[in-house]
């Protein structure tokens, strides 16, 4: 009896799924798994969002920033044009899970990040970026601040055929010029997607006409082949591969004379089964950057000539099932693994005494930068999701982290600091519980509270006197970090209405409200026991350390309200604040955000929409003086950009970023280091800069 009760709810089950199915004709093809479910609300995680590029209403070439520019509580730390990392509600770098397509990840050869994640892809090729706002889901990776998942091009989503594009982008600000083409064949069983781009960025000018040496050429290409054996399966292997050239940059002390880097990714997917398992997704992937800085074209190299060789290897996987041992919950078990390990030496040649003059014979060092380290994470973890009732859905996940590290070569004085240097095994639990109350289909309240839990990563461990920061200062890592974590609590609620026969069509507006308990945050602080070991006599002439604080948190809020007009109209007005407080200092933690507002008039038809934004910057006087902060002016900035399709398969646009050709830095900016034209002041952001896009499709 209870076998055929199974066996009728298997046949409504799939019944519903065929009757769906039909409303787009035919089944669609299995499809990888992303963060989030485009229109299934009931399957996304708590406090999601995602940003999508519909690509036949682009303006202008896009570059990193601008993935990330529009999506409210997002800010960007740049050292230059080029290494530029996202930062969310205050949490960056390894705070923030940063992954492309569900999970494959490329860490950084670099000490100073010159070549973060976010410079291994074509911002072409990126079609929607999600965003899980806190630690509110584990399904993919031990996370602290948020998921950021990069979404390359769906090609099993895509029309059957031949597709593809070319386009060219310039600007006149740096005499930029980008290039892009993709084709794609896809089939019923088969599909083959090839990307290739190629960008050569000149210095930009500040809105005072001053220079900001900021170059930088790229190369890139990427080849994906799906396989679908039958319905129910798919099979996708990627490789790609990105070519940094003559990188430089204006907050670091050395420029990136090359960084290649690889990713080989393999997917699986299997799903459609109707038994307890419903579904199996499984990931391999391997990255690989190697990295070469110098300081050739740097004051210092007067005295001293630099040059560092760093690689990183990234090795990772997860295998997931999806169950549904009773009606209607559904259940994720899985297991992960994360495995970094990073070599590299630098080499300097001491050509002159601490009194400048000429050394007779210059006296080479080799400085070990990673120190052979390498940090294994294996995890596991489950997840529930389940309706209380129609409208009530509860989402309850465990997870749990082994975290392995250790050092293989350490440099001599870092074993005199730490003379019971040996692997370390952390154990590390995060846990999160979250609700979402459906009201109707225009109304949703959600509640969470999450735990994140984040090992130390290796510069936090590892680095061995560098100037890795934002300061001058020195920084030395601590092997014996613990974990931080953070207990974050999130209220918010979305809503929306449309109206047919007014002027006004609809009304879309949401807010949501945080706050977060820190444990064992992670910065560095000065530490009188140690000295300083290059360069001795110049300031600063103290040393930092990694160190757990006893005691921070911060709190914050995003508030959105859109409302459309005349059909084709849109007015937009976003809201995203912060505030950060380390209770041991006494001062706001580091790189936090000032207040940004942002306004958004925009014009859509089928051929032809154009926008007009306002971003409003506050003020920054909440500042971390320990990291060497200054207070930060605000400003506000006007973008315009248009864009039409003339002809089939044409699109053309223009844009004006930085209308006003306003002088300005935002509070994350790095400064200016080792560079002959300026002191130690943070960088300007571009001034005014005009550009134009055609792109052909078919
Ligand atoms: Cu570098």
């Amino acid at each position: 009896m209870t076998k055929l009760c199974v066996l009728s709810f298997g046949t409504a089950v799939s019944y519903a799924q065929v009757s769906t199915a039909q409303d787009s004709i035919v089944r669609p093809p299995v499809q990888l798994d992303e963060v989030l479910v485009e229109g299934k609300s009931k399957t996304d995680p708590v406090f999601s969002m995602f940003k999508s590029e519909p690509e036949k209403k682009v303006v202008q070439s896009k570059n990193v920033a601008d993935l990330f520019r529009d999506i409210n509580g997002f800010a960007l730390i740049k050292r230059g044009n080029y290494a530029i990392d996202p930062s969310f509600r205050a949490s960056q770098y390894e705070q923030l899970n940063v992954q492309f397509n569900g999970g494959t990840k490329v860490m950084h050869a670099c000490p100073n990040r010159m070549d973060p994640i976010t410079t291994h892809v074509i911002p072409e090729e990126i079609e929607r970026v999600e965003v899980v706002k806190g630690p509110y889901t584990f399904r993919y990776g031990p996370t602290f601040g948020g998921i950021v998942n990069l979404v390359t091009q769906e090609v099993e989503r895509q029309e059957k055929g031949y597709h593809g594009k070319v386009n060219f982008g310039g600007e006149n600000n740096g005499n930029a010029i980008t290039t892009f083409a993709n084709v794609k064949y896809v089939q019923e069983d088969l599909d083959v997607n090839f990307n290739a781009g190629y960008r050569d960025f000149g210095n930009y000018e500040d809105g005072n006409g001053n220079e900001v040496p900021s170059s930088f050429k790229s190369t890139d290409y990427g080849v994906q082949l799906g396989y679908n054996p039958n319905e129910n399966q798919r099979i996708q292997v990627g490789f790609r591969q990105s070519f940094g050239r003559d990188v430089l940059h204006a907050g670091l002390p050395m420029d990136t004379k090359e960084d290649n880097s690889n990713v080989l990714s393999l997917d699986y997917k299997l799903d459609g089964l109707s038994g307890d398992i419903r579904a199996l997704s499984a990931k391999l992937y391997r990255s690989k950057v190697d990295h070469i800085m110098s300081n050739e074209l740097r004051p210092s190299y007067n005295s001293t000539e630099a040059v560092s060789e760093v690689d990183a290897t990234t090795l990772g996987g997860r295998m997931e099932l999806e169950w549904r041992p009773v009606q209607n919950l559904k259940l994720y078990t899985g297991i992960d693994a994360l495995s970094v390990g990073r070599i590299g030496n630098r080499t300097r040649l001491v050509k002159r005494n601490m009194n400048g003059d000429l050394l007779p014979m210059p006296m080479e060092f080799v400085d070990e930068v990673w120190q052979d380290a390498q940090i294994d994470d294996y995890g596991a973890f489950v997840e529930g999701k389940y309706p209380i009732s129609e409208k009530f859905l509860i989402n309850i996940g465990v997870r749990y982290d082994l975290v392995r590290s250790k050092a293989d070569a350490p440099a001599e004085d870092f074993v005199a600091l730490y003379p019971d240097l040996e692997a370390r095994t952390e154990n590390n639990i995060s846990a999160t519980a979250s609700f979402k109350y459906m009201v109707d289909s225009n109304l949703l309240f959600e509640l969470a509270f999450g735990r994140g839990v984040r090992s130390a990563n290796m510069i936090e461990r590892y680095i061995n006197h560098f100037t890795v920061g934002q300061d001058a200062y020195e920084y030395v890592g601590n092997p014996y970090l613990d974990a931080e974590v953070n207990n974050q609590f999130e209220l918010g609620m979305k809503a929306n209405s449309h109206f047919g026969g007014y002027v006004f069509n609809g009304l879309d507006y949401g807010a949501s409200v945080y706050y977060s308990i820190y444990e064992n945050y992670i910065v560095a602080i000065i530490d009188p026991s140690l000295d300083k070991k290059y360069m001795p006599m110049v300031q600063p002439t103290e040393v930092k350390r990694f160190a757990n604080l006893d005691q921070a948190y911060k709190t914050g809020f995003e508030v959105f309200a859109q409302l459309d007009f005349l059909k084709d109209f849109s007015f937009k007005t976003e809201l995203s604040y912060v505030y950060a407080k380390n209770k041991d200092l006494d001062e706001s933690l580091p790189l936090t955000p000032p207040l940004v507002s942002r306004f958004n008039l925009r014009f859509e038809k089928e051929k032809m929409w154009a926008r007009a934004t306002y971003t409003l910057t506050s003020k920054q006087s909440d500042i971390a003086s320990s990291f060497g902060e200054t207070e930060t002016d605000g400003y506000g900035i006007v973008d315009l950009s248009f864009g039409a399709k003339p002809f089939q398969h044409f699109t053309v646009g223009v844009a004006a970023t930085n209308l006003f050709d306003v002088a300005y830095h935002n509070h994350l900016n790095f400064s200016f280091v080792n560079q002959a034209d300026y002191g130690r002041v943070p960088i300007n952001d571009p001034g005014r800069n005009l550009t134009a896009f055609v792109q052909y499709s078919f």
